[in-house]
């Protein structure tokens, strides 16, 4: 199947979808926080949280652009994969490369744990302020890349909560199948 028909667009709350894994954008130090971090915790229970400490106390957290994996808890999903988005700071600290790096690990995570079906929130788009067109790009690029390398992915899914982010979402995806 080419790359681009193994992506799928989707607004709401990612903590209902089901897939294998979901993706957090979570902070450095994987304690939680607002945002669709909150949501997750919130929906999946302690049980992520406790898991996140383990790794906390392993490796001393996570870096940004890096990821790390955990239960879903009591979501209907499998994993929770925690990605540290870069805090746009105007573009010169290479946040872009930092972001694309986000979705790469994301993905390589998945399928090192057997994952076929992953799902994305817009990554830096709220509180880490990363202009939302630019974000947008770079995931789909990103994931259409990783995607025509590997058939281990079956479906990849953008959850966009905002309208914005789902009218952007949805002309680069017409675009990259016209
Ligand atoms: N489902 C899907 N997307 C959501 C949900 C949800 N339930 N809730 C919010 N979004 P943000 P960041 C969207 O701020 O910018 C946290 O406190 C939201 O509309 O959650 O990467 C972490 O702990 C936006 O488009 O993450 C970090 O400290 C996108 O998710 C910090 O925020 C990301 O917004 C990370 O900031």
């Amino acid at each position: 199947m080419e790359a681009n028909n193994k992506i799928e667009l989707q607004q709401g709350d990612i903590t209902k979808i089901i897939v294998d894994a979901i993706v957090n954008a979570a902070n450095s130090s994987l304690l939680g926080g607002g945002g669709v971090d909150g949501a997750i915790h919130r929906a999946g229970g302690p049980a992520i949280l406790g898991e996140c400490r383990a790794i906390v106390a392993r490796q001393g957290g996570c870096k940004t652009g890096e990821a790390v994996i955990t239960t879903a808890g009591r979501m209907l999903s499998k994993y929770v994969i925690h990605t540290v988005g870069p805090v746009w700071n105007g573009g010169k600290y290479h946040e872009d490369e930092k972001l694309a790096n986000c979705y790469r690990n994301s993905l390589q995570l998945a399928i090192d744990n057997n994952c076929r079906t992953i799902a994305f929130p817009n990554i830096s788009t709220g509180v880490y302020r990363f202009p939302k067109d630019a974000a947008a790009k770079i995931a789909v690029d990103t994931v259409n890349y990783v995607l025509s390398g590997t058939d281990k992915i079956e479906k990849v899914v953008f959850v966009c909560f905002d309208e914005e982010n789902y009218k952007l979402y949805e002309n680069l995806l017409t675009t990259y199948r016209a």
